[in-house]
């Protein structure tokens, strides 16, 4: 039987954090051993919002050091533009979705709202409208039957079975597989500075903790965690502690010592300095021998870099069959030069 096939993408927007790891990122390295795994670096996607020339490209190859640095393995990565069939499929697709569909999207709300804060005469691109049907067909492309994403993506997916639905109904087959999302136990990390908003980048530093932050950085945010403002009476957990707990669940290797806080909380008798002290010191155990990687991965840089180029050429082979597949499906033309 041919393996299952789980496909993935990340924006290079900036750091990873721990809500992209412990929402999707661990789960993409945990796959890797019982399915075929495609993981890309999206850049086409993170131009979809104001951005910085230089910072993009930085980003993209960061983001790859990354994720080769927590696991991935670097066969399964590519980058996004040097596969650029995906903006192929994506433009096929769009003629296969409704733009209210578009408009109605939840994160097309808050990042068309973000992007004209700060005072700064900008507009809302097509591309942030479109970007979730060039998402359809990251996925559709590589014809992926699981896709590893954290809770804020469920409804993105959803409009990719539709695309894919409406394809296969005009095309009178099953051709698109329908793609189901894999949520690991942690998919909805929380802001440690605004526990009711998701871990996130774009809402600014003191919202997101970075995997590859100093130690001292990783304690000072999880002192400064909000926690709750009245007394703890062991029933009702504010957002911010069971942020706290959900993290430390994720992030620790025995369920022992959650256990044991969470029973103190049960009790009436836990210290919420004492359980930022044992989050803190269980993320910094997690995180020290990924840094450690990543700092091998960048004193050769070269080396990295090529192999990704030459996994993102052995992954294009893929996209350009479904490209010439679903050009003969719609009565393209399908030439080879
Ligand atoms: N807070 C989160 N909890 C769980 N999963 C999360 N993901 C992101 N934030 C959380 C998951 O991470 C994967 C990569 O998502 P992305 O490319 O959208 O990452 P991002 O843009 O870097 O996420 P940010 O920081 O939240 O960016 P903005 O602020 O631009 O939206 C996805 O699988 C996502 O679900």
């Amino acid at each position: 039987m041919p393996l299952k096939q789980v496909l993935s993408c990340i924006q290079p927007t900036g750091e990873v954090h721990l809500g992209n790891y412990f929402g999707a990122v661990k789960n993409y390295v945990d796959l890797q051993s019982k399915y075929e795994c495609k993981y890309g670096v999206v850049d086409y996607h993170a131009i979809t919002m104001p951005y910085d020339i230089k910072k993009l490209r930085y980003n993209t190859w960061d983001l790859i050091f990354s994720l080769m640095a927590v696991g991935v393995q670097p066969e399964n990565l590519f980058v996004q533009s040097l596969v650029p069939e995906h903006a192929e499929l994506g433009w096929i697709l769009n003629c296969f979705c409704a733009v209210g569909r578009l408009t109605n999207m939840t994160q097309y709300k808050d990042k068309s709202l973000s992007v004209n804060q700060g005072g700064k005469e900008t507009y809302i691109s097509a591309g942030l409208l479109d970007y979730p049907v060039l998402q359809a067909a990251d996925i559709l492309i590589y014809k992926a039957d699981f896709v590893p994403v954290g809770k804020d993506q469920s409804q993105h997916l959803e409009l990719s079975r539709e695309i894919a639905q409406r394809f296969n109904h005009f095309v009178g087959q099953t051709y698109f597989v329908m793609p189901e999302a894999l949520y690991t136990e942690s998919p909805n990390i929380r802001s440690t500075a605004d526990p009711l908003r998701k871990m996130s980048k774009s809402a600014g530093e003191k919202h997101y903790i970075s995997l590859f932050s100093e130690p001292p950085r990783i304690r000072k945010q999880i002192k400064s965690a909000v926690t709750d403002v009245g007394t703890n009476d062991g029933e009702h957990m504010s957002p911010g502690v069971a942020n706290l707990f959900v993290i430390l669940k994720a992030a620790s290797a025995t369920s022992e010592i959650y256990k044991n806080l969470l029973d103190d909380y049960k009790n009436g008798t836990l210290r919420y300095g004492d359980l930022k002290h044992v989050v803190a010191e269980n993320l910094i155990d997690l995180l020290l021998p990924f840094q450690e990687k990543k700092k091998e991965i960048l004193a050769d840089k070269k080396r990295a870099k090529e192999r990704i180029k030459a996994s993102s050429s052995i992954i294009r082979k893929k996209a350009q069959e479904t490209i010439r597949e679903v050009k003969d499906l719609i009565g393209l033309l399908n030439v080879r030069f």
